[in-house]
């Protein structure tokens, strides 16, 4: 039973597992779609890369990023088989204070999902100050986000499934 973690550095670039017994939802959101459109394209590139079946992925579009939390809620509630939930979205700062309720909502949302459920629910939204900020992380020169929220559903997939 007892298990020893190795030094941490060693994690930092940890394999990860493959997808092939693996059930993902990917809910995304339609504002600013051309940036969550990249951020989808790389979590199910990634998800596919890593063995997941096309026919185990199961893809839903929201209107905005509020909405992830209770699309997400639905989905798990509508399909006990799914092992993680990838929520991707982008909220871009304006001139009211929308950004912060947003980002606070879906934030908190999906924590208290995650518990409730007890499974993976990966915060792939993006919060910048700008659509500059987004597209540097959405395949930009910051990487593309939906390929880590992809890469972070996997891990915790097979934490749940080892744990
Ligand atoms: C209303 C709104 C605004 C102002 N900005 C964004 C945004 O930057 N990113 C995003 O995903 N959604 C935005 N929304 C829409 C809200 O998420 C939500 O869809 C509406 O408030 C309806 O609940």
């Amino acid at each position: 039973m007892a298990t020893q973690l190795k030094n941490l550095s060693d994690f930092s670039h940890t394999t990860v597992p493959n997808g092939t017994a693996y059930k993902f939802a990917i809910a995304v959101a339609e504002w600013n779609a051309e940036i969550t459109g990249s951020l989808y394209n790389g979590a199910l590139k990634t998800l596919l890369a890593h063995g997941v079946l096309a026919d185990n992925i199961l893809s839903i579009a929201v209107p905005g990023s509020f909405e992830l939390t209770s699309a997400a809620d639905i989905l798990l509630n509508k399909h006990e088989e799914l092992d993680a939930v990838i929520c991707l979205g982008c909220v871009i700062q304006g001139d009211t204070k929308h950004f912060d309720f947003i980002c606070d909502a879906v934030a908190n949302g999906i924590t208290q999902l995650s518990i409730k459920h007890s499974k993976p629910v990966i915060f792939g939204v993006l919060t910048t100050n700008d659509l500059q900020q987004a597209i540097d992380r959405a395949g930009g020169k910051h990487g593309n986000k939906g390929d880590e929220a992809a890469i972070t559903a996997l891990k915790m997939a097979e934490l749940s499934a080892i744990a």
